[in-house]
C-alpha cells in the first residue's frame, strides 16, 4: 500500500507552522484515502492530543481549525482557549486566524464531523462544509474560504512538540529575591549621567491592546507592593487609551519618585489615518506634546495651537522609545502596520533616540511559560517569536515580559522579569544622555 502522503505544499506548510513556532506535523487523516466520512475521521484522529484540521477548495483556499482538546464523541461542548479557525492563501502573507468568541465554547464533540460553530467539516457525511460565522467564531467568509463550500480535500495532523524547550536558556537571567532587590536598588539609584536631566523618560508605542498601559501598571505595581490600576487598561475595538499621558512611579506608598517617567500613548493602527498620528509621536518626542494631550481624529497637534509646548529642555524629550508588541500577534502583524513601524522607526533613527522592543503576553502565547515564567529563555517558540519580531522590525532588542492582568498578587518572576527589562531600558535612555552631552561639549568647543 502506498504511504499517505501531505497535500500541503511547502508553502502553506510554512505558512501553517508559523501560527505555530516549533511543532511537528504528523498527518493521521486524508478523506480521499480514508473517507469523506465522520466515522472515518474519528476512527483516525479521536483522542489524539492537539490537532489541526486542514480543509482544501477548488478556490484555492486552505483553512480550518486547531484545538488542544481530545475529539472523543462525548456529545458535550468543549471549552478550549487556544482553539482557533485559520486561513492561507497565496495572496496573503501571513494566515488569517480567528480566536474563539469570548465565553463561547470552541465546539461541540458530537459523533458527526467537527463541529467548531461557525464551521462544519464533513457537514452530512460530505466533502461539505458548513459555514456560520458568529457561532464560536467570527469571520468573513470570503476571507476564510472565499465561499466555496465544496472539499476537494480534508486533512488532519496531530500538532507534537507544543511549546518545546530549550535545555539552555538564550539568556540568562537569576531567579531569586536577591536578584529582585538587586534590580528595584539598581532602577531606585539611577542617576541621569546629565545633571541637568532629572529623570528617563520613556515613551510606549505599539499597537491597540498589546500591553502599554499594562506594563506602567506592572511596574508601578512591583514598585508599590501592591497590584495597582492607574492607567486604564483593557480590550476594546479601538484604542482604550485616547490621551497622552505622562506616569510617574513611586518607590512604596507615598514613597521617592523614581528618576524615570513612561509615557503612554494611544494605539497605533493599520491604516493612515487612525491611530496614533506619526506627527504627534514625533512631537512627542522632541517634548511638544504636554500630559494630558487628547489624541484628535481630525489630525496632529499643530505648532500655532495653544497645547504645543514650544521652548523646550533635554528634559521634554524622549531619551527611550519602547515598541510594545503582543506575543500571540508577532505572526499576524500585517504589511501596513509594519510599515507604520519602519517609517516611526526611521524618524526615531534620525533623532538618534535609542529603540527597544517588549514583547508582551508571553503567558498567553506560550503555555509552558504560563505554566512557569522561568521557562521564558528556554521556550523555543517564545525564542523564535523574538526573533521574527526582531527581524520585522528591525531592532535587534526584544525583551519577552508578562504584565499583570488579573492577577490579585504579585509574583516574584514576572516582576524580575519586568525590572529586568527597565533596567536595560535605563540604561539605552543614558547612552543617549551620553551622546547629547558629547554633541553639546562639541557645540561649546566650537563657540570657544
Ligand atoms: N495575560 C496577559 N494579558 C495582558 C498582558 N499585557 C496586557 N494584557 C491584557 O491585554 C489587554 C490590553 O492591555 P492594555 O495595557 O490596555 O493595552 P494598550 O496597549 O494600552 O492598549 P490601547 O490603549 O487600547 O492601545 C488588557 O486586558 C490587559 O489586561 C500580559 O502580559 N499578559
Ligand atoms: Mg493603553
Amino acid at each position: 500500500m502506498s504511504a499517505v502522503t501531505s497535500r500541503l505544499s511547502q508553502d502553506e506548510q510554512k505558512k501553517l507552522l508559523s501560527l505555530f513556532g516549533h511543532v511537528r506535523l504528523h498527518l493521521l487523516y486524508k478523506a480521499s484515502i480514508h473517507g469523506f466520512n465522520a466515522g472515518a475521521f474519528h476512527g483516525r484522529c479521536d483522542r489524539q492530543g492537539p490537532t489541526i484540521i486542514v480543509a482544501y477548495n477548488a478556490a484555492g483556499f486552505v483553512f480550518g481549525a486547531f484545538t488542544l482538546k481530545d475529539y472523543t464523541q462525548c456529545n458535550q461542548y468543549i471549552h478550549d482557549e487556544e482553539a482557533f479557525l485559520y486561513s492561507i492563501s497565496a495572496e496573503r502573507k501571513h494566515p488569517l486566524r480567528v480566536g474563539g468568541l469570548a465565553g463561547q465554547h470552541a465546539f461541540n464533540d458530537g459523533t458527526g464531523g467537527p463541529h467548531f460553530g461557525a464551521l462544519v467539516f464533513l457537514n452530512q457525511n460530505r466533502a461539505e462544509i458548513l459555514s456560520n460565522p458568529g457561532t464560536s467564531f467570527a469571520f468573513q467568509p470570503e476571507e476564510m474560504h472565499g465561499n466555496d463550500l465544496v472539499l476537494t480535500e480534508l486533512e488532519v495532523y496531530r500538532v507534537e512538540g507544543l511549546g518545546d524547550l530549550l535545555d539552555k536558556p538564550w539568556r540568562s537571567i537569576h531567579w531569586s529575591d536577591m536578584k529582585k532587590e538587586e534590580l528595584m536598588t539598581a532602577i531606585q539609584t539611577y542617576k541621569p549621567c546629565i545633571r541637568t536631566v532629572n529623570q528617563a523618560r520613556v515613551l510606549l508605542v505599539g499597537p491597540i491592546g498589546a500591553g502599554k498601559s499594562s506594563f506602567f501598571n506592572s511596574i508601578n505595581s512591583a514598585f508599590r507592593g501592591n497590584m495597582t490600576c492607574q492607567a486604564i487598561a483593557g480590550t476594546a475595538g479601538k484604542s482604550v487609551t485616547t490621551q497622552f499621558r505622562t506616569y510617574t512611579i513611586k518607590a512604596g506608598r507615598g514613597g521617592k519618585a523614581l528618576p524615570l517617567l513612561l509615557c503612554d500613548t494611544m494605539g497605533l493602527e493599520d491604516s493612515a489615518d487612525a491611530g496614533l498620528d506619526i506627527e504627534d509621536l514625533v512631537n512627542i518626542c522632541e517634548g511638544h506634546i504636554k500630559d494630558r494631550y487628547q489624541f484628535s481624529a481630525s489630525g496632529p497637534l499643530l505648532e500655532s495651537a495653544p497645547g504645543y509646548k514650544k521652548d523646550v529642555t533635554l528634559n521634554d524629550k524622549i531619551h527611550c522609545v519602547l515598541y510594545v508588541v503582543d506575543t500571540c500577534k508577532v505572526s499576524l502583524l500585517n504589511q501596513k502596520i509594519l510599515e507604520k513601524f519602519a517609517i516611526i522607526r526611521k524618524k526615531i533613527n534620525q533623532r538618534g533616540i535609542p529603540q527597544v522592543v517588549l514583547m508582551t503576553k508571553i503567558d498567553r502565547a506560550c503555555p509552558l511559560v504560563a505554566e512557569d515564567l522561568r521557562n521564558v529563555y528556554h521556550s523555543v517558540y517564545i525564542q523564535r517569536m523574538a526573533r521574527q519580531l526582531s527581524e520585522s522590525l528591525g531592532i535587534p532588542c526584544v525583551l519577552p515580559v508578562k504584565n499583570y492582568s488579573e492577577e490579585l498578587e504579585l509574583d516574584r518572576d514576572a516582576d524580575i522579569l519586568l525590572l529586568s527589562a527597565l533596567e536595560l531600558i535605563l540604561n539605552y535612555s543614558d547612552s543617549f544622555l551620553e551622546n547629547q552631552e558629547i554633541a553639546d561639549e562639541e557645540v561649546h568647543k566650537i563657540k570657544l
